[in-house]
């Protein structure tokens, strides 16, 4: 009893400095697709191998084995609009996905609205057999949602599920400064978090929070159901909100009387500045810390790392910056509400080949790992252990285990590379 209390003591002192390890300095990206055409998101049905990546002309391509397939496993392009902040913008596969083979994309069409666009969420079926089809049928498109745009910009972008609900994030409508308020505005969808019921074949479109400026990219952290909006600043900040996921419907973030923690303008019928009634963000960047922004700023939320690669990792949020070019995470204490500090990963992550720049999403496959999709190149990168890292973890095992008063375990110390090497 003596012995084996010693020997894990032992393995659990080298599993702990390894882990130590790779959450210091064990990051790194490595370049998974290229030649694609502006890609602006990926994903993947929970527990399928392959990447599906959202190209904003109109097609979903699939990832499989280093490969892309073709033809495209979805192909609208005759549907969509793609100038300005417009296209093909997002899709998400449900978890009754392998059962029934529904998926749900957003996209804008070209149309006679004033900003000469309208948003639609659509359904589409995915060929037999679901769980392995790599071809949906395109030329079946079931409506869910459409909205006649006044601006061409701030059309939010990002489809989610959480809880038998398919949330979708729209702009406030666009221009500048929300000129007609439509983000406090509770009789617009504009500047909103929407819903729909899943289980209703033609669900009606819920509010299920308010006071957004752009929404583009927005997640749920995959084991806790937290909610994180990356939402674009007018002037002066960029701000992520995370809110818990048992908080109640009808939350209120604030745009246009507050730009993240300052304020914008008084908007008649809405709470004033700094009321309590609002939610503020949980960090937000303020547009001074751009040295010399190439191109603007414009905020790219992320996504919580939940995958088995880097296990010391999880519970991480990754997010971006499309103009600036850079990648910060931070830990959010969803007990205590607070955040750990934004650390800027930019250097850790510098991929093998392209880079990571001009970012529409840090976003999931079907297993929680990551991958930051670079619009303008045309390229995947994917989040990894540092090479090395594992042989490293391997050799303080090693040296830590023949201290201890009988062998280790072979198979063990396989398993903890091997859960950090994939
Ligand atoms: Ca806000």
């Amino acid at each position: 009893m003596r012995l084996r209390l010693r020997t894990v003591a032992c393995l659990a002192a080298a599993a702990l400095a390894f882990s130590e390890r790779v959450g210091a300095a064990g990051l790194s990206t490595v370049q998974v697709a290229s030649g694609l055409s502006a890609p602006v998101y990926a994903t993947a049905p929970t527990g399928d191998a392959r990447v599906f990546i959202v190209e904003s002309g109109g097609r979903i391509r699939i990832l499989k084995d280093s490969a892309i397939l073709e033809p495209p496993f979805l192909d609208i392009q005759g549907r969509v609009s793609t100038s300005c902040e417009c296209g093909l913008l997002s899709a998400v596969f449900p978890p009754s996905y392998a059962q029934d083979g529904a998926f749900y994309v957003y996209y804008t069409a070209p149309s006679s609205a004033p900003g000469g666009i309208t948003s639609h969420v659509s359904r589409f079926h995915a060929k037999a057999p679901f769980a392995t089809s790599t071809t949906a049928d395109a030329s079946h498109e079931e409506p869910i949602f459409s909205l006649a745009q006044p601006y061409s910009n701030h059309n939010g972008g990002t489809l989610a599920v959480r809880g038998g609900f398919l949330y979708l994030g729209l702009g406030d409508g666009g221009s500048g400064g929300d000129p007609e308020n439509r983000a406090q505005d509770d009789n617009s969808l504009f500047g909103k978090l929407l819903r729909f019921d899943l289980s209703q074949q033609n669900p009606a479109a819920e509010v299920w929070a308010k006071g957004l400026r752009n929404p583009f990219r927005f997640s749920f952290d995959r084991v806790t159901g937290d909610l994180y909006i990356g939402d674009v600043g007018q002037n002066k900040r960029e701000e992520i909100d995370v809110t818990p996921a048992g908080a109640p419907q009808g939350l209120n973030y604030g745009w246009a009387v507050m730009e993240g923690s300052e304020c914008y303008k008084p908007v008649p019928g809405a709470p004033p500045c700094h009321d309590p009634s609002l939610t503020l963000p949980v960090t937000e960047l303020p547009h001074s810390v751009y040295e010399t922004p190439p191109c603007g700023v414009a905020i790219t939320g992320g996504s919580v790392y939940r995958g088995a690669a880097i296990p010391s990792l999880r519970g991480e949020y990754f997010f971006s910056d499309y103009c600036v070019g850079k990648v910060w995470s931070f830990r959010w204490d969803g007990a205590g509400g607070t955040v750990g500090p934004v650390v800027d990963r930019s250097s850790e992550l510098v991929p093998d080949q392209g880079q990571l720049a001009n970012l529409t999403a840090i976003s999931e496959d079907g297993f929680g790992e990551l991958y930051f999709v670079n619009l303008n190149d045309g390229s995947l990168h994917k989040l990894l252990p540092e090479p090395g890292s594992c042989a490293l973890g391997l050799s303080a095992l090693a040296m830590l285990a023949a201290l201890c008063a009988r062998p280790r375990d072979p198979a063990g110390s396989r398993g903890l590379c091997r859960e950090n090497a994939l």
